[in-house]
């Protein structure tokens, strides 16, 4: 009987559970890991930092259903990877770490990047574990794969012990294990419905929210039918944008702060009264909001505010409103009050924001820069978005029209997650027969923190256009003539705004170093010419440093993104 490696273990219960891509950086005690993990059939992408590899195995796992695996070195990288795992959970996207560790008889002893690996792994995973022998292998890994989809989803670390990667045993002694189904489905409780029902039709003022949620669960088919058969106005979160078009007609987008004042009754599908939605709570809501709550997760239910609760998946709540809705064939009529002054309040916000895109005053907006993008985007291209003012005001100014495809800080607010977003999306649009295009819209300073996943773009030819909105700074910067005569003034440690980047600071280079195409643009002329140039080349990827006024900011809003909470 032919005998097997602890390395080959792994990587085959990870094919057999379906796991398609890897994300890492190899060293003592893992090589043999990735090489197995390839000849098992599994792509592997060597990142440049654990985090960046940690952020683009959870995409996988978003955009597909199914983890991506993540694999790191003992010690230090596996603390790197600690982050990516922390937003993954925080953002209920799968994916499974796997991480060396020192071999068994040196523990205590001070080994070679020795470290309490499943202990830390804890507070940053829903499950993590070690299995306690090689035979223990597939078990072990078919249950961090199924644990990471199902319930609420999230991230799973699977220690293994650096000894055991290239010990081997012999086939027979290894228990087979099947992979694991999708996540089981199941219905809300039938009065919930009814409930649900009864008080959108009593409703002056309703409001339905889609989440990242509805994304995750693939809901947007039925998510349309239900939001065009009822006629209720809708607001995407920002990763639920795109489960239906945001041109769709229902789509309340641009008079989101009114919308959620003034709303009666909210339909929640698949999104938390988290602070991205003000927590449900004054003064952003109504005081006396009737919230109905579609979610996955139990725990989640009345969190911030008591609420109808719709437990399940979120396919099989939408068919049960669907037949609901048909049956009573009831559908909120649209010459109501409420469409009127959201539709009234719609215009108003486009005329502003048309108003700063047009200026033609150089250096450029931001309003300007994301309008000349808006007009030049493939509609099923994928955005990656991060940053501050980059971000929120991309966020509304560039569409999406398909689901899952905006990826973003997210729930946990993080940056440096955008390369590696990018690359895992690229990845997956490489394997199909018609490629999308991954477009990463990054302000300078989010750029900065996986800048260099830049060079593994470029390894793989993984044709991402990157777009650096650059304003010298975090939220904003000064010009190179301040910064200038700033530095004349005295040390620069001591004096600089904390906020501030290198002025003009050439991001394009950074893309030409290893091959890609890179521009600088100053003018929408450029911005235009640089856009086109990037998309048509499909072999490799290209950025864009578009160079903006250090002190252009988001137009007047009525409330701070960041409302603090009255809790
Ligand atoms: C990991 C991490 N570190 C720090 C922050 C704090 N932070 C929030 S936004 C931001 C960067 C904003 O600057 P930039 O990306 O240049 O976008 P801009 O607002 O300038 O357009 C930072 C550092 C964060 N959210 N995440
Ligand atoms: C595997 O089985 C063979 C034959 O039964 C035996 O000689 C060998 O020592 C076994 N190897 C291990 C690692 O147990
Ligand atoms: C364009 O923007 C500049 C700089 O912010 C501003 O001074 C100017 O008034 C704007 N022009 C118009 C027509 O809004
Ligand atoms: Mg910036």
């Amino acid at each position: 009987m032919a005998e097997v490696t602890g390395a080959e273990l792994i990587a085959e219960a990870l094919k057999t559970q379906k796991v398609e891509y890897m994300f890492g950086i190899v060293g003592v005690p893992i090589i043999e890991v990735a090489m197995a993990a390839q000849a098992a059939g599994i792509k592997y992408v060597g990142m440049r930092n654990e985090q960046a590899a940690c952020y683009a195995a959870s995409a996988i796992g978003y955009l597909t259903g199914r983890p991506g695996a993540c694999l790191v070195v003992s010690g230090p990288g596996l603390i790197h990877a600690l982050g990516g795992m922390a937003n993954a959970n925080v953002n209920c996207w799968p994916v499974v770490v796997i991480g060396g560790s020192s071999d068994r008889n040196q523990e205590t002893t001070g080994a070679f990047q020795e470290f309490p690996q499943v202990e830390a792994c804890r507070l940053y995973s829903k499950f993590s574990a070690r299995p306690s022998s090689l035979e223990a292998i597939p078990s072990v890994i078919e249950k961090a794969v199924r644990t990471s989809i199902y319930g609420r989803p999230g991230a799973c670390y699977v220690d293994i012990a650096g000894d055991m990667v290239n010990a081997k045993v012999n086939r027979s002694k290894v228990k087979g294990v099947s992979c694991c189904p999708p996540p089981p489905v199941s219905l809300a409780d039938h009065s919930a419905v009814t409930e649900a029902i009864c008080a959108l039709k009593a409703a002056k003022t309703p409001l339905v929210i889609i989440g990242k949620g509805a994304a995750y669960g693939r809901a947007e088919a039925l998510l349309r039918q239900f939001v065009e058969i009822s006629g209720l106005p809708f607001l995407p979160t920002p990763m639920g944008k795109g489960v239906i078009p945001d041109d769709h007609p229902n789509c309340v987008a641009a008079a989101r702060s009114r919308a959620l004042l003034q709303a009666d009754v909210v339909l929640l599908f698949g999104a938390r009264l988290n602070w991205i939605l003000h927590f449900g709570l004054p003064p952003r809501f109504n005081p006396n909001v009737k919230i109905i709550q579609v979610d996955l997760c139990a725990e989640e239910m009345s969190n911030n505010v008591k609420s109808v609760a719709l437990l399940g998946d979120i396919g099989a709540i939408v068919t049960q409103l669907l037949t609901c809705v048909r049956e009573h064939g009831w559908k909120y009529p649209s010459n109501t009050e409420w469409w009127g002054s959201l539709k009234e309040k719609i215009a108003a916000n486009a005329e502003i924001s048309k108003g700063l895109a047009l200026n033609t005053t150089l250096p450029m907006n931001y309003y300007t820069v994301f309008h000349h993008i808006s007009q030049q985007l493939p509609h099923d291209c994928i955005i990656v978005s991060e940053g501050a003012n980059t971000m929120d005001i991309g966020r509304t100014m560039l569409n999406n029209y398909l689901p899952r495809h905006r990826l973003d800080a997210g729930t946990f607010g993080t940056m440096g997650v955008g390369l590696g977003f990018a690359i895992a999306a690229a990845a997956v649009e490489k394997s199909r027969d018609k490629s999308r295009r991954v477009v990463c819209v990054e302000g300078d300073s989010a750029f900065g923190f996986s800048g260099m996943e830049v060079e593994t773009m470029c390894r793989y030819n993984l044709p991402v256009v990157i777009i650096v909105v650059n304003n010298n700074g975090i939220y904003s910067g000064l010009d190179p003539e301040a910064w200038k005569e700033m530095a004349k003034m005295g040390d620069l440690t001591s004096i600089a705004p904390p906020v501030s980047l290198l002025p003009d600071a050439r991001y394009d280079q950074v893309m030409t170093a290893f091959g890609g195409q890179g521009f600088l643009v100053r003018t929408a002329e450029e911005l235009k010419s640089a856009l086109e140039l990037s998309l048509s080349d499909w072999d490799r990827p290209s950025l864009l440093n578009v160079l903006i006024d250090p002190s252009s900011d988001r137009k007047q809003q009525d409330f701070p993104w960041l409302t603090r909470s009255n809790l």
